[in-house]
C-alpha cells in the first residue's frame, strides 16, 4: 500500500478527542441555528419570495412587481463582467472570451434603446400575421414598437424529426421586450408549458385568444375566464381578422339581397394594452437587458465551473485515497469519519482555492468537521458503510480483513464531501461571496443531494473495485485473474 503524500495529512495534529468536542460543539450549534436561525429565516425569505412572486395578476402589474432600474441593470452587468474577468484569469480560449466581452459591451448601449421589440408567438394558424398586420394599422404609438414574427412553435413534424425547433423559437423571443402568445382556444399542455416556461424567465407577456369570433359570446367568456385562471397573468381576446358574415336585406318590394360582410377587426383590449406598453418602455427595455445580462453570465459561469472542475476532480480522487490508506490502517469503526473529516481540512482549502473560496486552516477545518457531523447525523456514514460490505460480500472479496470497508468508506465519504463542495461552490456568487459563513442549510441539501447521486449500486460497485484494488493490491489480482 503506497500512497504518496503531496501534503502533511492533519490527522496527527488534531487530535481525536479535539475533534470530538468540535463535532459536539457543532453539532449544538448546528441544532440552535438549524431550528431556530436558519429555519425561522428561511421561512420569511421563502414567504416574501412566494408572496413576491404570487402578487402579479396582470402582466403591467406583474411589470411593478419586477423593480428594475437603470442602476440595478448596470450592476447586473457589471456582475457578468466579473466573470468574465474571473474566467479570463483561468481559461485559455481567448476568442471565446472576446466574443462574450462583446457582447456584455452591446449590453451598455442597449440600456438606451428607444423602440419597444415585441415577439409574437404561438401554435401554427393561430393568426399571428394577421395580427401583426391589423395592429400595426391601429397602434397610435406604433412607430415605437417593432412586431416581430416567430415561427410557429409546436410543430409535430419537426419534433417527430428530433428538431428542438420550439427551444430556438422561445431562446428568440426571450430577446423581445414583450411577447404577445396567440391561442385559438384553451390551452394545450404545450402551450401552457411554453408559458411557464416564459413566466420563469422573467418574461413580460399577454396571452391573447385570438379568433374570439368562432365562439359564441358567452362560450368566448369562459374560454377567457379559465385562461385568466390558469394563466395568473393578462390575457385579452381578439378578433384579428372575424370570418365573414351573411347579410341579409328585406327590400321594400319584397325582394331579399344577401351580401358577406367583413366585420372589422376587434382587437381594442389589446391595443389599449400595447399603447400602456409603450409608456413603460424604458422598464421594458432596463428588464430586458436584465434578462440578457443574466443569461450571458449563466453562460460565463458554466464555463467558469466546467474548468474548475476539471481541476477539482483529480484533487478529490487524490484526497478519497488518502483517506481510505489512513482508515485502512487505523480502522476505528464509528469514528473513521472524524479521521477522514480532519482529512478533508486540507481538501476544503485545495477545493476552495480553485473556486476563489479562500479559508484559513482553521475554517477549514471547521468546513470539514461540519461536513462530517452533517454525514453522521444525515446517517450517509452509516448508510455507506453498510453499503459497501455488502457489496465487499457479493464481490466474494470477505475474507479480506478488518479495515476494508472502513477504507473505501471513508474514501466514498470523502468523495461525496468533495463533491458536495464543489456543487456549494459552484451555487456561489463570483469573487462576491468569497469568503462569507457556510450556509449550513445549503450544505446539508448538497450533502443529500451529491450522497443520492452516487448511491446507485453500479457506482458503488466499480467504486468498491477500485477501492481493493488500491487498498489490497494482491487481492485484486487473484480477482481479475479468476
Ligand atoms: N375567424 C378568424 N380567422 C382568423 C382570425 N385571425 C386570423 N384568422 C385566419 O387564420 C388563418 C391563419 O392566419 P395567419 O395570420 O396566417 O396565421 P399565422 O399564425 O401567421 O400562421 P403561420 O405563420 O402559418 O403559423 C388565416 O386564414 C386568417 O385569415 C380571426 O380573428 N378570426
Ligand atoms: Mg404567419
Amino acid at each position: 500500500m503506497v500512497v504518496k503524500l503531496q501534503r502533511p495529512i492533519l490527522v496527527g495534529g488534531l487530535g481525536l478527542s479535539f475533534s470530538l468536542w468540535m463535532l459536539q460543539s457543532w453539532h449544538d450549534s448546528i441544532v440552535q441555528v438549524g431550528e431556530f436561525g436558519l429555519l425561522s429565516a428561511l421561512a420569511v425569505g421563502g414567504g416574501l419570495w412566494l408572496f413576491q412572486k404570487n402578487r402579479p395578476k396582470d402582466s403591467l402589474d406583474e411589470l411593478d412587481g419586477m423593480v428594475v432600474d437603470r442602476a440595478t441593470v448596470e450592476s447586473a452587468i457589471a456582475k457578468t463582467e466579473t466573470v468574465i474577468n474571473q474566467l479570463a484569469q483561468e481559461v485559455e480560449n481567448h476568442t471565446a472570451l472576446e466574443a462574450l466581452r462583446e457582447q456584455v459591451a452591446q449590453l451598455l448601449l442597449e440600456l438606451d434603446r428607444q423602440e419597444i421589440k415585441v415577439a409574437v408567438t404561438g401554435g401554427k394558424s393561430v393568426g399571428k400575421s394577421t395580427l401583426i398586420k391589423v395592429l400595426k394599422e391601429n397602434v397610435e404609438t406604433r412607430n415605437l414598437v417593432s412586431l416581430e414574427e416567430t415561427a410557429p412553435l409546436f410543430r409535430e413534424v419537426f419534433r417527430e424529426a428530433g428538431d428542438n425547433s420550439d427551444a430556438a423559437v422561445l431562446a428568440e423571443v426571450a430577446k423581445s421586450d414583450f411577447v404577445l402568445f396567440l391561442t385559438n382556444s384553451d390551452l394545450t399542455d404545450s402551450e401552457f408549458q411554453a408559458l411557464q416556461q416564459l413566466k420563469a424567465a422573467n418574461q413580460p407577456r399577454i396571452l391573447v385568444l385570438n379568433k374570439q369570433d368562432q365562439y359564441l359570446a358567452d362560450e368566448s367568456a369562459s374560454v377567457l375566464l379559465s385562461l385568466k385562471q390558469r394563466m395568473q397573468g393578462n390575457v385579452v381576446a381578439t378578433a384579428a381578422s372575424p370570418t365573414p358574415i351573411k347579410v341579409r336585406k328585406h327590400e321594400a318590394d319584397g325582394s331579399v339581397q344577401e351580401w358577406m360582410e367583413q366585420p372589422a377587426p376587434n382587437i381594442q383590449q389589446l391595443t389599449q394594452q400595447l399603447d400602456e406598453l409603450v409608456q413603460q418602455g424604458q422598464r421594458l427595455v432596463w428588464l430586458t437587458t436584465m434578462r440578457k445580462a443574466g443569461l450571458l453570465k449563466a453562460e460565463a459561469k458554466n464555463w467558469l465551473n466546467g474548468t474548475r472542475r476539471d481541476r477539482a476532480t483529480p484533487i478529490i480522487e487524490q484526497y478519497q485515497w488518502i483517506a481510505a490508506a489512513a482508515a485502512f490502517a487505523n480502522p476505528v469503526p464509528a469514528l473513521d469519519i472524524i479521521a477522514t473529516a480532519a482529512i478533508n481540512a486540507q481538501m476544503v482549502m485545495d477545493l476552495g482555492n480553485i473556486y476563489q473560496q479562500k479559508f484559513s486552516l482553521e475554517q477549514a477545518q471547521t468546513v470539514a468537521v461540519t461536513m462530517g457531523s452533517l454525514m453522521l447525523k444525515l446517517g450517509l456514514v452509516e448508510l455507506s458503510t453498510k453499503a459497501i460490505s455488502t457489496v465487499l460480500k457479493s464481490n466474494a472479496v470477505t475474507f479480506v480483513a478488518g479495515g476494508v470497508v472502513q477504507g473505501v468508506s471513508a474514501a466514498y465519504l470523502t468523495r461525496v464531501a468533495g463533491l458536495s463542495l464543489v456543487e456549494y461552490f459552484q451555487q456561489q456568487e463570483i469573487a462576491i461571496d468569497s469568503g462569507t459563513g457556510l450556509n449550513l442549510e445549503n450544505l446539508r441539501q448538497t450533502l443529500q443531494k451529491v450522497f443520492q447521486q452516487n448511491q446507485q449500486i453500479g457506482f458503488l460497485q466499480g467504486f468498491v473495485k477500485q477501492g481493493v484494488k488500491r487498498l489490497l493490491p494482491e487481492v485484486q489480482q487473484v480477482e481479475l485473474v479468476k
